[in-house]
């Protein structure tokens, strides 16, 4: 009888029993077993962050499993399908986590993905004496299974739980990703270390202050919350009890966007007088976005976008702050012109759901300015300007998948090392988004 070859392939990082049970089973399926172990410089092309354990550790974690009858390293983005020739493989598996992903491999053996594990963290991690943080998602909209999807490029999380008071919805969501599913909040607090919050924005500000008070460490989908004080009390209680609340907003943790302020700040481009911002999206009119009459609207929806290269260039200590906006026949904005002065200079932030523009961001000084193109708020590219036309320098950065993974990355090393990187936006840039948020809703929607 023929032999049956399986192979797998992984990061292994921080081995867990995730990556036991997968190995176990993999070797089950047939008689021989080929792991193939990334390479350190794999992971960084295929844009993974945060690895810990060296190339050297990793694949001796998976011999100790006594599951691998050879391990390979992989090395380069089309090695699959020449090892599935070379090895003559007759199975390729993987975890669910990646259902679809390989799906074109099935040309060439079978393909099977094995269930992940969903609850990590237990023995084999104490042992080890580390930790992975078991990540809980609140909401499952759109944004949660984009987390989903970044957070798998990720070394050192399991998104483990998702919580949504609707039982069919979580039912659904968890199912489709294999995790946990929790219409009851105190038992999904119990299953997480960590939450990241990405229900509707007024209902941020309850979830926070219950997942502090829970002793959660919290991550928030923008705009954290709607009120100032609402902003200061939160930090608070963080702070009080020594956890971490990070705002996400990607673009502030995105590489392109570092290289940028470094090159704007630098003086290459004089001293900063003028800052215009500007992100619009065309949303489908049916959606929450357009619909919700007290939250919904442009400004709610991208302000945060677009204040954020604002405050990083001026500080976000403003001194003046004026609205417009355009309005659909339902009274919400579907363009917004937010217009601020600071001590130094001025600017205007854009944003539409239902107007179309430009997406690009303009930073002008007294020698010079930066055109950032659009989509700047994924940072890949933007040029500095002289009076010389001809005088152009360009500076470009990779942004890789959906540019979570660089937040979700970060808040792991505020865990592990708190401080270290908070200046990507601050506790009090937070706080001055929710001032103008708080302005916006006062002035426009009552
Ligand atoms: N895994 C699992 N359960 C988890 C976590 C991981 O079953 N809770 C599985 C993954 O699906 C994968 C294997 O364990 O099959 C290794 O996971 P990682 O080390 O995270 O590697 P990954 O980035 O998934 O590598 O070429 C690389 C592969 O395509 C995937």
């Amino acid at each position: 009888m023929k032999m049956v070859k399986v192979i797998t392939y992984g990061t292994f990082d921080l081995f867990h029993e995730g990556h036991y049970r997968l190995l176990q089973r993999a070797k089950a399926l047939g008689d021989y077993l080929i792991v193939g172990v990334t390479t350190e410089s794999f992971d960084k092309a295929r844009g993974k962050l945060g690895v810990i354990d060296s190339l050297m550790t990793r694949i001796e974690n998976v011999r100790k499993t006594g599951f691998a009858d050879e391990i390979i390293i992989e090395e380069s983005v089309g090695q699959k399908f020449s090892d599935i020739k070379k090895y003559n493989i007759d199975i390729f598996t993987v975890g669910s986590d990646w259902v679809g992903k390989f799906d074109h491999l099935n040309d060439y053996c079978k393909v099977v993905y094995l269930e992940r594990t969903k609850n990590i963290s237990s023995t084999m991690l104490r042992e080890q004496k580390r930790h992975i943080q078991r990540i809980g998602i609140i909401g499952t909209g759109r944004i949660a299974n984009r987390f989903f999807i970044e957070a798998r490029a990720v070394s050192g999380v399991n998104v483990q739980s998702v919580y949504n008071p609707h039982p069919d919805s979580v039912a659904k969501f968890a199912e489709k990703w294999s995790i946990n599913a929790y219409s009851d909040l105190e038992k999904f607090f119990a299953d997480v270390d960590v939450v990241y919050i990405a229900s509707p924005h007024q209902t941020h500000y309850e979830y926070i202050k219950s997942a502090l008070n829970h002793d959660k460490h919290v991550l928030c989908e923008k705009p954290m919350v709607l009120k100032k004080s609402e902003a200061e009390e939160v930090f608070k209680i963080a702070k009080d009890k020594k956890l971490i609340l990070m705002e996400g907003i990607k673009t502030a943790y995105c590489p392109g966007f570092h290289k940028l302020l470094g090159v704007a700040h630098s003086g290459k481009i004089g001293s900063i007088r003028n800052v215009e911002a500007c992100f619009t999206k065309l949303e489908n009119p049916e959606n929450r976005e357009l619909k919700d009459e007290k939250f919904g609207g442009s400004f709610f929806e991208l302000g945060s976008y677009i204040m954020l290269p604002i405050f990083k260039l001026f500080g976000e200590n403003y001194t003046e702050l004026k609205f417009d906006t355009i309005n659909g026949e339902n009274g919400l904005d579907i363009f917004t012109r937010a217009s601020f002065k600071f001590p130094t200079g001025i600017a205007t932030a854009t944003c539409g759901l239902g107007v179309k523009s430009e997406g690009r961001l303009l930073i002008a000084g007294t020698k010079g300015y930066i055109l950032v193109t659009a989509p700047w708020w994924k940072t890949t590219y933007f040029e500095v300007h002289y009076e010389n036309p001809n005088e152009i320098e360009k500076y470009s950065e990779t942004f890789l998948g959906d540019g979570l993974r660089y937040e979700i990355n970060d808040f792991l090393l505020q865990l592990t090392s708190p401080g270290v990187n908070d200046f990507k936006l601050t506790r009090n840039e937070s706080i001055s988004m929710a001032a103008a948020m708080e302005q916006f809703f006062s002035e426009k929607r009552n």
